[in-house]
């Protein structure tokens, strides 16, 4: 970071009250393209005082948003929608460049999904209904009114960067209220080019506002403002208790999304080709670094050494490339510090005499030689209480070893300190219904995994999280629940 600068890049701003502002705090921070390791960038390290600013164009545009009609705040997401998937390239790009991640995926997964963000709740306002309930022989009745918070802030990852920020967004301004929001500063590109196409679907100016910047200032700026009533965050488990700490005891509501170190549970009565290529994926997707990913693989010990030879087989045929390739099945991890990390695992996993079945070493991409590539990485545990199978690894790591019996796999299924996702692999109807009732998990996928509808409620349990994002559960998380009663 180097201050009192003029950017090299002068393309990214904060998007403040509709227009493109520099930070007054005249900090950088430089910006780096996981694909080749240089930087390609600068962006605005935003202070206290630009957060002010961000709040303050929330607060005035608030009185107007809030009274605006459904009918005219939904066809504004819906124009938001369209806009997305009418530039789809330029933004698919963006975001590889970023975060790393196949152009490929990001065309396919992460800006559709943010378009469908925009369009699921630009509809989903318009059907979001009160209870009202008679008081009988009270001669009265009695309604909830759901009001917008006000002014809220949304705080999101690196892994996902559109696709989680929007996640957040959509719903918080289709319920009324104008945001203050921070995308990661590792991945800040695609929220900047958001701010156009807000601008160009007609949002009015200051309901949205996004400052850039690390988590440190600016994030921990948004957290600590008296005025903004509501966060709403998804990162690290020790990033979400912090939050936690120093909004609590100003009473503001959250919601945390945070880690997952999600069990993947594979019996023998599966359907084995559609269980093998869907392991595959939970595995490896966008490197592992999605909070969803399978990263711990427990399998029935009849049909484990079959597992074992064809799971290592494909993986093997895995191809690990530059993003902006076709056939590039796996990416550049998001940065330095993050590669580091996760090899730093791998370590560990030797150390713990787990058994490396493929992978563990960096790859050197031709022409790219100093981008950040790793193996999919196979480790086979001996027991399920070492770290490289309790800790979240957040890259192309998986862990496997064998079960015997369902009380066995349930128990080392629930054994660790997250509670995101848990996958299912299984005909049997009772034993489905046994292990999803029982799994400790604020998602259980039988027979498929990262299948989304915007409708159902999404976040965790344990140290993954609390509160839940999606459908109209994240439309109540945005709006303060009022019971009036009226005796008549
Ligand atoms: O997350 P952070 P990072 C996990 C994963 C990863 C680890 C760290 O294990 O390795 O978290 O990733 C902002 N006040 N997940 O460093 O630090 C920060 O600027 C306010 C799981 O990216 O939690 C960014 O915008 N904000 C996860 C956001 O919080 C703060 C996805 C997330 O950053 C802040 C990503 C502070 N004090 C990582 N400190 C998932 N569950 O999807 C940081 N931030």
């Amino acid at each position: 970071m180097k201050n009192n600068e003029i950017p090299a890049y002068a393309g990214i701003k904060n998007y403040i009250n509709g227009e493109f502002t520099n930070p007054k705090s005249n900090q950088w921070i430089d910006n780096y393209n996981p694909s080749n390791g240089e930087v390609y960038g600068q962006i605005p390290n935003s202070s206290k005082d630009d957060v002010e600013q961000a709040y303050q164009s929330a607060k005035s545009a608030f009185p107007s948003w809030s009274q605006t009609t459904l009918e005219e705040r939904s066809r504004i997401l819906i124009k938001i929608s369209e806009l997305l998937e009418a530039n789809l390239d330029r933004f698919a790009e963006a975001e590889s460049k970023d975060n790393g991640k196949p152009v490929s995926l990001a065309k396919m997964v992460d800006i559709p999904r943010a378009a469908s963000n925009f369009r699921f709740f630009g509809n989903a306002i318009t059907q979001f209904a009160s209870e009202s309930h008679e008081s009988v022989g009270q001669n009265a009745v009695n309604y909830t009114l759901r009001q917008p918070i006000g002014v809220v802030g949304c705080i999101s990852p690196w892994n996902l960067p559109l696709y989680l920020f929007t996640w957040k967004i959509a719903p918080a301004i289709a319920a009324g209220n104008c945001v203050v929001a921070k995308p990661s500063e590792v991945t800040p590109m695609t929220a900047y080019l958001l701010g156009e196409i807000c601008n160009e679907a007609g949002l009015p100016k200051g309901v949205l506002n996004i400052v850039h910047g690390l988590g440190t200032t600016t994030g921990q700026a948004i957290v600590e403002h008296p005025n903004i009533k509501a966060i709403s965050f998804t990162g690290g488990t020790a990033t979400g208790a912090h939050i936690a700490k120093v909004a609590v005891p100003m009473f503001k509501k959250l919601s945390l999304e945070l880690g997952g170190k999600n069990p993947n549970i594979i019996f023998a009565d599966c359907d084995y080709e559609d269980m093998l290529n869907t392991t595959v994926r939970s595995s490896f997707a966008n490197q592992g670094q999605i909070c969803l990913c399978g990263s711990r693989i427990f399998v029935e010990e009849t049909i484990y050494e079959k597992f074992k030879t064809d799971f290592v087989e494909k993986v093997k045929g895995l191809k690990v490339g530059h993003p902006s390739e076709a056939d590039t099945n796996i990416g550049a991890l998001v940065s330095k510090p993050h590669i580091e990390k996760v090899k730093n695992y791998i370590e560990i996993a030797k150390e713990e005499g787990a058994t490396i079945l493929c992978g563990g070493n960096e790859v050197t991409v031709k022409g790219y030689e100093n981008g950040y590539y790793l193996q999919p990485t196979v480790i086979e545990v001996k027991t399920d209480d070492c770290r490289v199978n309790q800790e979240e690894i957040f890259g192309p790591v998986v862990t496997i070893m064998p079960f015997k019996t369902e009380d066995d796999v349930l128990e080392m299924a629930n054994k660790v300190k997250y509670g995101l996702s848990a996958t299912l692999w299984t005909n049997n109807l009772k034993r489905t219904m046994r292990m999803s009732n029982q799994l400790q998990a604020g998602i259980v996928w039988v027979n498929t995994w990262m299948m989304r509808d915007l409708r159902t409620p999404f976040g965790g349990v344990k140290a993954s999280g609390v509160g839940r994002e999606g459908g109209f559960e994240a439309l109540r998380f945005f709006t303060e629940a009022k019971n009036i009663c009226i005796k008549y």
